[in-house]
């Protein structure tokens, strides 16, 4: 097993990144070097169909398949050793299949097939051990590499797996694009022929970045034309007496659905973790019995879900352990997410969970509420910003933060908590992801009605904080980089690594992440990225906003 994908992964003297029988997550070496051969199958698929593109030939199944297995890779996601076998098996039917084309293309026009690396011509074998045996050929650190190659290939290769996931999520919301896939498929491709050429790898590490930021735009396009803009709403994050069914992750399809499906049964539904911002879409905040948010990010799930009287409903990413809180009977996968022994459920029909939703006890009272405001997307932050523009003017509001990203369960990521305390009273806090549970219920105040703390959603809308610090760009005739805005981003998994790449490729400066570099970057390459990005880890709270603020 070698995993060295996000940022809790095992670093000791003797070794860095998860190598023994288990990772940090609790990922078992089999689901590791499983995985490893599923990417490596899919790499084949992609090569195949990056070079039939050239002759025009299209397969838009392959096209979905490839980065929706790809997702189920990601950090956090899939745990299941069939499930994963089940899609290589795919994808070798798949390779088979465009292969095949391929040749038949070639025997038509005269040519010889070109030689392409191993994973176009692997067999997969039949037995488990056997896999296992193959998957050392496929494991991320392969072959005699200098670890500053490892590094780059690694940031591509989990970069893609972050813009593969919100290809996913794209696609669910009717999104796809031919030319996003026949990139994504070319990148794929490439990624296999273990390039060894440091210009190329780091080139494609920003095109990874570009590529991902069309998906985004994709995806804000699917969310806003299926459950329309975000709006400023208030939240309730306290229980309400009833049966109830929890909804993580960040499908808001399944949510709708669930939604429909639970209509005049007498069933509230919740969000979790990065569900939270599907209450501010008025398709979605329109269902009665949708009646707040539960509990906060991903990494309290054991205690969070142990405690929740109803179904849960895990619709992608970050799953952990059901059996430590002994809830696996009541918790349901969806989509690419899997764990060994819970119900995963196929197709559109939910009566399952609202069965046992129905069986269990719900909550017997209500809590006194507590709300929170959300809900400041692309649309919303840009009616705003005629005001917040005056407010700059004024000297009212002197910087932007934001504060955004993934949560984890590491102690140092209270800085993150500690910094957004500490901004000044006169400067707006963005934020996104799962990381603003750290700070999401506290009381920021507001300056001349404008709330501190503005909630954008979830880490891909990103997009819209991009969005807006383009438009502020415009109105103060000067570059994202020359605006009093700072960013601030605690990262957690593969989303995190492809967003943070989509911001470099754009051209952002001066970016802050943490808690911890990745450990896939060597010092060589956060030297690179330092000097030419201006990219660096968080230090403390103090010395970082006096940096910052200095510098403003
Ligand atoms: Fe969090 Fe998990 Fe958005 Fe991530 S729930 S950590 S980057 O998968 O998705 O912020
Ligand atoms: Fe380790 Fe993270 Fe990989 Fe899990 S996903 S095995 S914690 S590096």
């Amino acid at each position: 097993m070698f995993c060295i994908q996000c940022e809790q992964t095992i670093r000791t003297p003797a070794a860095n990144g998860c190598s023994y029988s288990q990772g940090m997550c609790g990922k078992l070496a089999s689901t590791s070097d499983l995985q490893d051969l599923l990417i490596y199958m899919l790499q084949g698929v992609s090569l195949y169909a990056a070079r039939l593109r050239t002759f025009g030939v299209i397969d838009a199944e392959v096209d979905t398949f490839v980065p929706k297995a790809f997702f189920s890779t990601l950090t956090n996601v899939n745990f299941d050793d069939e499930r994963i076998v089940d899609y290589a098996r795919i994808a070798a039917a798949l390779r088979d299949r465009l292969q095949a084309q391929y040749q038949l293309i070639c025997t038509e026009n005269g040519l010889v097939p070109e030689e392409f690396p191993v994973a176009a011509k692997l067999l997969l074998a039949t037995t488990k051990p056997e896999l296992l045996v193959q998957a050392k050929q496929a494991a991320p650190n392969r072959g005699e590499v200098n670890e500053d190659i490892l590094g780059l290939r690694l940031l591509c290769l989990y970069g893609l797996k972050g813009a593969a996931a919100y290809m996913e999520h794209a696609r669910v919301l009717g999104q796809t694009s031919s030319e996003v896939a026949g990139k994504f498929h070319e990148i794929m491709g490439f990624l296999a022929t273990d390039s060894e050429d440091a210009d190329k790898l780091f080139t494609t590490a920003m095109d990874i970045g570009q590529l991902n930021y069309q998906i985004m735009e994709m995806l804000d396009s699917g969310e806003t034309a299926t459950f329309g803009h975000p709006e400023p709403t208030q939240v309730n994050t306290k229980p309400v007496k009833g049966k109830a069914i929890l909804v993580s992750g960040h499908d808001m399809k399944d949510l709708e659905l669930i939604l429909q499906q639970t209509e005049g049964k007498g069933i509230n539904v919740y969000t979790h973790g990065e569900m939270l911002p599907a209450l501010a879409y008025p398709q979605l905040k329109k269902y009665p019995h949708l009646v707040g948010n539960y509990g906060g990010a991903w990494q309290n799930q054991q205690k969070e879900f142990a405690n929740f009287p109803g179904a849960v409903v895990m619709t992608s990413n970050c799953i952990i352990d059901p059996n430590v809180g002994k809830y696996a009977d009541r918790i349901f996968t969806r989509s690419i997410v899997g764990w060994p022994g819970v119900t995963h459920l196929t197709g559109d029909d939910f009566t399952a969970v609202i069965e046992k939703a129905l069986a269990l006890e719900g909550f017997k009272y209500d809590e006194i509420p507590h709300l929170i405001t959300i809900g400041f997307a692309r649309n919303t932050l840009m009616n705003a910003a005629p005001a917040v523009v005056e407010n700059v003017k004024n000297g009212n509001i002197r910087h932007f933060f934001l504060v955004g990203g993934c949560d984890g369960d590491k102690a140092e990521r209270s800085y993150f908590t500690d910094f957004a305390k500490a901004t000044p009273k006169d400067s707006l806090i963005l934020t996104l992801g799962c990381g603003k549970y750290k700070f999401n219920k506290l009381d920021f105040g507001e300056i001349n009605g404008i709330p501190r703390l503005l909630d954008i959603g979830q880490c891909n809308d990103a997009y819209s904080a991009i969005q807006l610090a383009l438009a502020l760009s415009e109105v103060f005739d000067c570059s994202v980089n020359e605006l009093p805005l700072s960013l601030v981003l605690s990262w957690f998994e593969q989303k995190a690594i492809v967003i943070l790449l989509t911001l470099l490729s754009l051209g952002v400066k001066n970016i802050r992440t943490g808690p911890t570099p990745p450990a896939f970057l060597t010092p060589n390459l956060l030297k690179i990225l330092e000097d030419k990005f201006g990219l660096r880890n968080v230090s403390t709270v103090e010395e970082d906003l006096n940096s910052i603020l200095g510098a403003a």
